[in-house]
């Protein structure tokens, strides 16, 4: 088989002073950090749909970028082609994993019939792959929101015969994604949502939603799935009004629908912040409701408003995010997935190197920093020391629910007024955390 990506050699670390712009200057894979391996901590994922298949094609004009790979697209031929493509370029990144929709790997035919005939073909060839490359899938999902059937949903379309179509696919992803040894499945409602309430039963549409991730469960478990289901928030874009808003939406949806046992929450940063909460807010509120599953790192653009996708850059939003989940106990079957693409203008392959490269450092320096501010160790305590008034007295009696309305009314009309709080510090914590970024 020969090189598709000839000029590009295997991504090592060299260092931060290394001027090789096509090396690593923080990501070592193997390097301990709190006792474990960065690559563990990290677990890396390539998305096949912005780097296989996505040429920059936005509403004002068509690809700049080629990913024929030297095939005719739409063919199978092309589909075998993205698989090579894919393994040659994680392995010269030294990314364990992926993740993709069912209609990146192949092209859709007219036919389910030919297109699952299509898919188990091509993860015949993927799972051998996976074995010689020594990868892995971080999680499979099915695209149930580009095809013109369905323009309103899937499980929340009006169409019954749409809503059993989305169950196939469903169906058939799963299957692929159990071949292929996933350790988890995603449901991001693309069109899961509505543009306006004059043509819309909320109620039904989100009782439906539920019925048919449960009937994905159940199959799920029933063929030996046995990683996380993930719901993926958005709050917009496409549909103006998506139901699985944010983390606190999702989890209330889960939990209504009895899902919270097989669901965790795929944060998003993009998503995140287009939901008006910084990415560590959705992160946080994943991880206190045990549901911190796996994370989508990418980027937004504050001026633009949009999803984006950028690849992330930003250092400080990366020491945050490895912070919470340093905090949380680190990812279990998840990992950080990078549904992230090139700018268009970004145009080569030698680009889409410097992208990972941009990533993967950035993740890197994010988890040096956060695992410096937990050995530090001031941020913690001084939170510890906000909270203190209910390690004694009357706090710990609240804490321990053994006091009452009635009782804290007495307390209070003895004591009268309590003094307002100690100071909330955020500055000197701001500088505290620069400090350790910067020393
Ligand atoms: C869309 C998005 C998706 C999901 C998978 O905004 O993030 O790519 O990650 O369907
Ligand atoms: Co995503």
């Amino acid at each position: 088989m020969s090189e598709i990506f000839k000029e590009i050699p295997k991504i090592k670390y060299e260092g931060a002073n290394s001027v090789n712009a096509l090396s690593f200057k923080f990501y070592e894979p193997e390097k301990e950090v709190l006792g474990k391996p960065m690559k563990e901590h990290l677990r890396f994922a390539m998305a096949w749909w912005h780097n296989m298949c996505a040429g920059g094609a936005d509403m004002f004009g068509t690809f700049t970028a080629d990913k024929s790979f030297g095939a005719e697209l739409n063919t199978m031929e092309h589909a075998y082609k993205k698989v090579d493509a894919a393994f040659e370029f994680m392995n010269k990144l030294s990314i364990d994993y992926f993740c993709f929709h069912d209609v990146d790997l192949i092209p859709e035919a007219d036919d389910i019939n030919i297109t699952n005939a299509r898919l188990d073909e091509i993860s015949d060839y993927i799972k051998a792959k996976m074995l010689q490359y020594d990868k892995k899938l971080l999680w499979g999902t099915a695209n149930l929101f580009s095809s013109p059937i369905y323009m309103n949903g899937a499980g929340s379309s009006n169409s019954a015969e749409v809503f059993c179509f989305a169950a196939a696919q469903i169906k058939k992803a799963l299957d692929i994604t159990v071949k292929l040894g996933g350790k988890g499945y995603v449901f991001w409602g693309g069109r899961e949502g509505y543009d306006t309430l004059l043509n819309t039963d909320m109620k039904f549409e989100l009782d439906n939603i539920a019925r048919l991730m449960r009937m994905a469960v159940d199959y799920g478990r029933s063929i030996g799935f046995d990683g996380d289901f993930y719901i993926e928030p958005k709050p917009k874009e496409p549909t103006k009004h998506q139901y699985d808003y944010d983390a606190a939406t999702a989890i209330g949806f889960l939990r209504q629908y009895g899902l919270d046992k097989d669901f965790k929450i795929n944060v998003e940063a993009n998503h995140a912040t287009l939901a008006g909460h910084t990415f560590r807010h959705e992160l946080r509120v994943a991880a206190i409701n045990n549901m911190l599953g796996s994370i989508d790192a990418n980027q937004g653009d504050l001026l633009l408003g949009w999803d984006t996708d950028e690849f992330p850059y930003d250092v400080y939003e990366t020491t945050m995010c490895m912070y919470e989940v340093l905090k949380a106990g680190g990812l279990k079957n998840g990992g950080l997935n990078f549904d992230a693409k090139n700018r268009r203008p970004s145009n080569t392959y030698e680009d889409m190197f410097y992208a990972f490269i941009l990533g993967m450092d950035a993740y890197a320096l994010g988890l040096i920093n956060a695992a410096k501010i937990i050995e530090d160790g001031r941020i913690e305590d001084f939170i510890d020391k906000r909270y203190k008034s209910y390690n004694e007295g009357i706090g710990s009696k609240i804490t321990a629910g053994e006091t009452s309305l009635e009782e804290l009314f007495e307390i209070a009309c003895k004591k009268g007024a309590p003094q307002p709080p100690m100071s909330g510090r955020q500055e000197q914590l701001l500088s505290i955390i620069n400090q350790l970024l910067f020393s």
